[in-house]
């Protein structure tokens, strides 16, 4: 289909001075403004003249070595970002990405999965094109279930709106959408102009202003009100606003796992991380003793409430989130999150008594090591917790790896990335390209299992390849260790890799073994120092070594299967 002649969509300007406009160029238009500079995937023939017209623009494509990894680094990037991009081709590529997309709907995280198909003109009779599973509409359909909004541009007349639409509900609900483009309408033209739409729909005033009001009283007239802020908070960039409602009325905060960091944890209104039974007695004490409680951009997983043993009243909670707001049984529709923090931050809330919340250490404490002792993980993640800086973004795969991390102290916020609640393993290594490119000035401390690292940490190409220079720290206990407290069995081993040699095969990095603690403090030493490229630690435990939090989990989880 040759592409259509139309006015530009773009206002006076004389039609010369530009290009005229297309369907693949107004979509990296509005992508770019939206403020994606990287695109993260792998070619095909399906999408290659999209690829050709992102590297002619200021978006910079990022080659990785597998989809379902772009679609990890493009997750990361979107939490950091505000919204993230992979481009794919068509059902091999787009398929292979699936879980990772689902991982990032699960969690909200704003991914859009571009991708190519068949041309309209060749579609004609049905003929077998290389990559068709069953219909040509196969791989639509099942992104239709991963994704809050998709489109197929499949029509000039229709296609400009429909990448508004499909790129504002990314925006508007915080979930991954898709956008297929058949390869011969990406250079089509809109066939009536088109301008790009405003932003968010307002709230509804008469409702967010009854539901303040509410809220207010409920807090004013409570004797032990908290702040519980969870991971909405961070992808809708509300932190500051957060930090001001509670600093104005002295409300202590706490936050789950998956928010873990949308505030620092050094402030003194932080409380701890609650996670149910499993997380420390004394912020769930705090938390569930609270008579009012304010459930900020929160998600009730099994993981944050600690596999459901977290006990929370509903008649003494206010739970807003940007699809709902219910104060304790009443709901209220059309209120958005930003507004409704802002709203209560506007009332200047004067608690009775200014709270004083117990703490656990604001720093980490001291180690020194016991040089010949072997590695435990209990040891290696308070190790890690006195090296962690300003500058650094820690990013945690699942496993022993996410429970040793939530100890950890944050210093700055939003610099915790983990699966936390869809727990795909093999997220963290590709996880940091796409944070090592949103954020570079930032260095990436990774922690993954030996497992997940089988999975995906040959990502570290990409890494060695754009330059980027995270510490990864392998957790290499011989297997599925997690699982091994579930139910043992020859099924959680796995091959042992020498993975301190890959920088070998990759022909940068810094790649040291460590079986003792004198040997983990020089490793960490001289990876800090070798900035140039990543560094990789191979630390050896011993196969039923666990964090105490895995211990806590394992036990809740066997007592279930
Ligand atoms: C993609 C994926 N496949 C399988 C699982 C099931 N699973 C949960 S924990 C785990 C073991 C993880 O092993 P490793 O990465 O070595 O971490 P460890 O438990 O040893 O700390 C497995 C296989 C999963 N969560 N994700
Ligand atoms: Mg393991």
């Amino acid at each position: 289909m040759p592409p259509s002649i139309a006015p530009s969509p773009l206002g006076d300007a004389p039609q010369a001075t530009r290009p005229p406009i297309t369907i693949g160029g107004y979509l990296i238009d509005r992508l770019h403004a939206m403020g994606v500079d990287h695109v993260f995937g792998i070619p095909g023939d399906y999408i290659l003249t999209l690829y050709k017209m992102l590297e002619e623009s200021p978006i910079e494509l990022v080659g990785m070595t597998r989809e379902d990894s772009a679609g990890f680094a493009a997750d990361a990037y979107a939490r950091v970002r505000g919204l993230g991009c992979l481009c794919v081709t068509y059902c091999v590529g787009g398929l292979s990405a699936c879980n990772s997309v689902a991982g990032a709907y699960a969690e909200k995280s704003p991914v859009v999965v571009l991708t190519g198909s068949p041309g309209m003109g060749e579609r004609v009779k049905n003929p077998l094109l290389h990559h068709k599973v069953k219909d040509f509409s196969t791989q639509f359909e099942v992104y239709e279930k991963i994704t809050v909004a998709s489109a197929v541009l499949d029509d000039p007349l229709t296609a400009f709106h429909e990448i508004d639409r499909v790129l504002a509900a990314a925006v508007r609900y915080k979930r991954p959408v898709y956008l297929e483009i058949p390869r011969d309408l990406v250079l089509a033209g809109p066939v009536v102009p088109h301008r790009a739409p405003a932003g968010l729909p307002p709230s509804d005033p008469d409702a967010l202003r009854e539901a303040v009001e509410e809220a207010a009283n409920l807090l004013a007239a409570a004797k032990r009100p908290m702040i519980l802020a969870d991971v909405e908070i961070h992808r809708f960039g509300l932190q500051d606003e957060l930090l001001a409602l509670a600093e104005g009325a002295g409300l202590p905060i706490a936050t789950t796992i998956l928010g873990k960091s949308v505030i620092a944890e050094g402030h003194p209104l932080f409380v701890g991380v609650y996670e149910g039974a499993m997380g420390r007695a004394e912020v769930a004490e705090r938390v569930e003793e609270a008579d009012c409680l304010l459930m900020l951009g929160c998600f009730l997983t099994d993981i944050n409430l600690g596999i459901f043993t977290a006990k929370l009243d509903p008649s003494r909670c206010i739970d807003a989130t940007s699809e709902d707001l219910r104060i304790r049984h009443h709901h209220y529709r059309d209120v958005r999150l930003d507004d409704f923090i802002a709203g209560l931050r506007d009332r200047r809330l004067q608690l009775a008594r200014p709270l004083v919340p117990p703490k656990g250490p604001a720093v980490a404490p001291a180690w020194v090591a016991v040089p010949d002792a072997p590695m435990t993980s209990a040891r290696l993640f308070a190790r890690l917790d006195r090296m962690l800086g300003e500058d650094m973004v820690v990013i945690a795969d699942i496993g022993d790896s996410l429970f040793g991390s939530a100890d950890l102290h944050m210093t700055r916020r939003t610099e915790f990335i983990s699966p936390a609640y869809y727990t795909s393993m093999g997220f963290a290594v590709p996880a940091a390209v796409g944070a090592g490119m949103a954020q570079p000035e930032h260095r990436a401390l990774v922690i993954v299992g030996d497992g997940a690292f089988q999975m995906t940490g040959m990502e570290l190409s990409t890494i060695a390849r754009y330059g980027l220079n995270p510490i990864v720290v392998v957790l290499n206990n011989k297997g599925y260790t997690t699982e091994r407290f579930i139910l043992e069995g020859s099924f959680n081993d796995v091959h042992e890799w020498k993975f301190h040699k890959i920088p070998e095969v990759l022909g940068t990095g810094l790649g040291i073994e460590v079986r003792t603690e004198g040997e983990l403090d020089a490793a960490l030493e001289a990876a800090l120092a070798h900035t140039s490229s990543f560094s990789l630690l191979n630390v050896h435990l011993d196969p039923m070594d666990r964090s105490p939090a895995l211990e806590r989990l394992a036990t809740k989880l066997a007592g279930r299967l």
